[in-house]
């Protein structure tokens, strides 16, 4: 039963991708998490895992019970040194039955953070979103969107309120300043050229800030850290019975 529904789960996903809009990132409920605004002008997809890469995914680092890599320590053309937009991110993670990371709690969080801050990295992409496409103006409990409006897609999880330490942190992931000095986020790139800020990556010390969370505009290009998805990996787990990933 369980497997029916995950396999369910990831037809709606398709069905979703496929048609290139529709009921996609809102918060906790079914659906993708995608929002790429760039798919109803050029159809740019979300990619399904490939079993063979699933496979041989880079198992770098492991919290909890999820592996984790980063982009530029594999030995692979579509990685290694390359900086990319934030779908072309969550979708190399993808491939391979992960996901883009996202921090769900303080502790993966503090991992991340520290791993940015420890390897002198200037900045990643995480799966961070806004929920601000097709279907998120129907949320009530998503407005106002800039406080209530962020969400994990890799597990299409709410984020907490953007306005205040998460609950029990002990501290705000996002930034107190950015482009127009105030803190995060501030969707600044759209009074520069009417472009949102929709998705999330963590920078490091660029507002002389410290490695926080900021909302950036998706079409930036950036390394990025993934994580296995329980998603991608159950699917292909279903289509491939006995298969160890
Ligand atoms: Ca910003």
């Amino acid at each position: 039963m369980r497997t029916l529904i995950l396999v369910l789960a990831v037809c709606v996903v398709l069905a979703a991708a496929q048609r290139g809009q529709g009921n996609r990132g809102q918060g906790n409920n079914n659906n993708n998490g995608n929002g790429n605004e760039d798919e109803s002008k050029g159809g740019r997809l979300l990619e399904l895992p490939k079993l063979d890469l699933c496979l041989s995914r880079p198992k770098q680092w492991q919290f909890g019970n999820h592996w984790y890599f980063f982009s530029w320590d594999q030995d692979h053309p579509k990685l290694k040194g390359r900086k990319v937009d934030w779908l072309e991110a969550r979708n190399q993670c993808r491939l391979r039955c992960m996901d883009a990371v996202g921090m769900e709690t303080k502790q993966e969080n503090d991992m991340i953070f520290e791993f940015v801050r420890s390897r002198n990295l200037s900045y990643i992409w995480t799966s961070g979103r806004l929920c601000d496409f097709k279907g998120c103006d129907e949320r009530e409990d998503l407005k106002p969107i800039s406080v209530l409006g962020w969400f994990w897609s890799n597990t299409n999880t709410k984020m907490a309120p953007t306005n205040r330490p998460p609950p029990n942190w002990g501290y705000q992931p996002w930034s107190d300043k950015g482009h127009t000095g105030g803190p995060q986020p501030d969707n600044a790139e759209f009074d520069i050229n009417q472009t949102s800020e929709s998705c999330m990556g963590v920078l490091n010390n660029i507002y002389n800030d410290g490695v926080k969370w900021h909302d950036i505009a998706c079409y930036h290009k950036k390394p990025f850290v993934c994580e296995d998805s329980d998603l991608l990996l159950n699917y292909v787990r279903s289509q491939n019975p006995g298969v160890n990933l």
